[in-house]
C-alpha cells in the first residue's frame, strides 16, 4: 500500500514578502522537509503549484473591486486577490528551501483565466479536473495526506474534495497555515473539514 503525501502549493507567494504571504507560511518547509528526509514516510509525493495566467480573474488588479472583494465570476462567488503565482515567475516557484528531489508529481492549478481553482483535483465549477484524481487512482491510492498552504483555501477545498472522492483524508495540522482574512477563518476551515469527515495528525506522528 503505498502512503501518499499532497504538499499544497508551497510556493514563495504564499511565503512571508510574497504577494499573497500567508502568515507564518515558511513554517510549512521544515515540516515538509523532515517528512520527505525520513526514509519509509511517504512513497509517493505529489506537489501542488497554483499556476496563473498574469490577467486571471481571481486577481483584484483585473477589476475594479479591492483585494478581499467578494465578487460573481462565472456563477461562482470570487475573493479578490493581490496578483500571485504568476507562471513562471518567481512567486510561482516552490519555496527554494523545499527539498524538491523527492516529488514525483506537481500538479498546476488555476491555469484557465476564467476560473479560480484552490482544490488541486477540481477547479472551483468542480467540473474541470486538474488530473490529480486520475492520476492517483492509476497509483491505487485510496488514502491521500494533506498539508501546505493555505488552511482555509487550497487546504480546505482539497481536502473536502478527497473526501467526496472517497478517499481517506489525513490533515497533518502543523504543516499548515492560513490566510486568515477574517480572525477565525483556519478554526472553521478545520472544523468543516473534521464534520466532513477528515482525520488530523501532527507530522510527529509520521515519523
Ligand atoms: C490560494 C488564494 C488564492 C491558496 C491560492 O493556495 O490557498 N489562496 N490562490
Ligand atoms: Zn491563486
Amino acid at each position: 500500500m503505498s502512503r501518499t503525501l499532497i504538499l499544497v502549493d508551497i510556493q514563495n507567494d504564499f511565503c512571508p514578502e510574497g504577494a499573497l504571504a500567508v502568515p507564518k507560511g515558511n513554517e510549512v518547509i521544515p515540516v515538509a522537509n523532515r517528512l520527505l528526509e525520513t526514509k519509509g514516510v511517504f512513497d509517493l509525493i505529489i506537489a501542488t503549484q497554483d499556476w496563473h495566467p498574469a490577467d486571471h480573474l481571481s486577481f483584484a488588479s483585473q477589476h475594479a473591486g479591492s483585494i478581499g472583494d467578494v465578487i460573481e465570476l462565472g456563477g461562482f462567488t470570487q475573493v479578490l486577490w493581490p496578483d500571485h503565482c504568476v507562471q513562471n515567475t518567481m512567486g510561482a516557484e516552490l519555496t527554494p528551501g523545499l527539498k524538491k528531489d523527492r516529488i514525483d508529481r506537481i500538479i498546476y492549478k488555476g491555469i484557465h483565466r476564467e476560473i479560480d481553482s484552490y482544490s488541486c483535483f477540481f477547479e472551483n465549477d468542480h467540473k474541470t479536473a486538474t488530473g490529480l484524481e486520475d492520476f492517483l487512482r492509476l497509483k491505487g491510492v485510496t488514502t491521500v495526506f494533506i498539508m501546505g498552504l493555505a488552511t482555509d483555501y487550497c487546504v480546505k477545498y482539497s481536502v473536502l474534495d478527497a473526501l467526496e472522492l472517497n478517499m481517506e483524508t489525513v490533515v497533518i495540522q502543523d504543516g499548515c497555515r492560513g490566510v486568515e482574512l477574517n480572525p477565525g477563518d483556519v478554526k472553521q476551515a478545520e472544523m468543516e473539514m473534521r464534520q466532513k469527515g477528515a482525520r488530523f495528525c501532527g507530522s510527529h506522528e509520521l515519523i
